[in-house]
């Protein structure tokens, strides 16, 4: 086990696209293992490969106040959404130090396999639904500052690249994120 590191915004790495599992072998459980070690850690309810610069489709996620709900999600896929959206704050350990309103649908079914490798269907409302669809975009090289007007986008675009560029990062290529 171990605490891997988290790609930080503006990282072009999180806009990579991942691909799907196709056995669930050792070295994807122990990625599994990895994913919920950095989630609790941090902590947060949720983490994609993605952010730990694995390109893969797995979502790990726990949103009970006591860390005992563990849910893996491989190959997760939204097969329905709801009309009905709403609104609320949403935070990203990839994006640290800013949190903003993003409207969602308010329950989505998924379709995946569990960590054993079964398959599952599952309807999901409210935060968990919120925290499904945030994790489905970082596997699509999505995040949920993509949701906001271009004019806020800009902006955090700019202060995140002067961060990175003052902890010591080369400057990324024009258009890259
Ligand atoms: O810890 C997290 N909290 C959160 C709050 C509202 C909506 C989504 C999230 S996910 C986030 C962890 C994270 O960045 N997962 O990708
Ligand atoms: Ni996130």
């Amino acid at each position: 086990m171990a605490i891997r590191d988290i790609l930080q915004y503006p990282d072009p790495r999180l806009r990579t696209p991942a691909k799907r599992v196709d056995v669930i072998d050792e070295r994807i459980k122990a990625l599994i293992s990895d994913m919920f070690e950095t989630m609790y850690d941090a902590p947060g309810i949720g983490l994609a490969a993605t952010q730990i610069d694995v390109h893969e489709q797995v979502v790990v996620m726990d949103i009970s106040d006591n860390a005992d709900q563990p849910q893996v999600l491989i190959n997760p896929e939204i097969i329905d959404r709801d009309d009905a959206c709403d609104i609320a704050e949403e935070g990203c350990l990839s994006i640290v130090g800013y949190a903003d309103n993003v409207e969602r649908p308010i329950a989505v079914t998924v379709r995946g396999l569990n960590a054993e490798g079964e398959a599952f269907e599952q309807r999901f409302e409210g935060l968990h639904a919120r925290c499904i669809q945030h994790e489905l975009d970082h596997l699509a090289g999505r995040l949920f500052i993509d949701h906001l007007s271009a004019l806020k986008r800009n902006r955090l675009r700019r202060r995140f690249e002067k961060a990175a560029r003052q902890r010591g990062e080369p400057p990324l290529k024009t258009g890259a994120v």
